[in-house]
């Protein structure tokens, strides 16, 4: 295989210069409306949902791409069972205190509950039929999914990582997959927190000790990477 980088920081992406469809997967982390909808949890948290939208275009242009290129395409949603067996107590007590319970009713239906209107994923980045969606119980993309199983079984080894929120389910999700070995490269700007001082913290953190959980570049860079 010729060898091929994308320019990221600290270091051009992959460190082996091994890219190609087949060994690389996108991954588009939970762009469901309970995180950047009108009414959704992050909205009735009552953060700017500005921050978490801010994503969505930069993501299409890199899904349009990607897809046409033939890469491995996953999307994830964050979201508990309806009888909420999977929704640790501590994690509805947190989010009633601030007035989005999960699994209470909301303007889009019961918060973070799958199958609900706030749970699906936005209609701008929709999955396509054959691109697996993995459900989670939890912040991580690993923990409680089959996730690492498919990954495998498909021959992966480079992830690029998409999505919100960057400092909770997506920075959860690099983690886990660095430490089982996946050569990990997040794309800034298709990326969005909460809090724009957590986001720029966030990506700040991937780049320490030489790259502790991989490499940060952005759509512009990846995309001509391939052009
Ligand atoms: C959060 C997520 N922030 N998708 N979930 O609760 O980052």
């Amino acid at each position: 295989m010729a060898e091929r980088y994308v320019p990221a920081d600290p270091y051009p992406w992959p460190y082996n210069g091994k890219l190609a469809p087949a060994n690389t997967a996108l991954i588009i982390i939970d762009m469901q409306t309970d995180f950047c909808g009108i009414g959704g949890y992050v909205d009735k948290m009552g953060y700017d949902l500005s921050l978490t939208r801010a994503p969505i275009e930069p993501i299409k242009r890199v899904l349009a791409a990607m897809r046409t290129k033939g890469f491995h395409i996953l999307h994830t949603r964050e979201g508990h069972r309806p009888d909420l067996g999977d929704l640790p107590e501590n994690k509805r007590w947190r989010s009633r205190r601030i007035g989005a319970g999960i699994g209470d009713p909301g303007p889009c239906g019961r918060i973070l509950v799958r199958g609900e209107p706030g749970w699906e994923i936005i209609p701008d980045l929709a999955p396509l039929p054959g691109e697996p969606i993995v459900d989670k119980p939890g912040k991580g993309s690993f923990c409680a999914t089959d996730l690492e199983l498919m990954l495998r079984l498909k021959g992966i080894e480079n992830i690029v990582l998409t999505g919100i929120t960057t400092d909770v389910c997506v920075h959860t999700t690099m983690r886990e997959a660095n430490d089982r070995g996946f050569e990990c490269l997040l794309l800034q700007d298709c990326c969005g927190a909460t809090d724009k001082g957590n986001h720029d913290h966030a990506v700040k953190m991937i780049k320490m000790q030489g790259g502790v959980f991989g490499a940060v570049s952005d759509s512009k860079a990846f995309l001509e990477a391939f052009a």
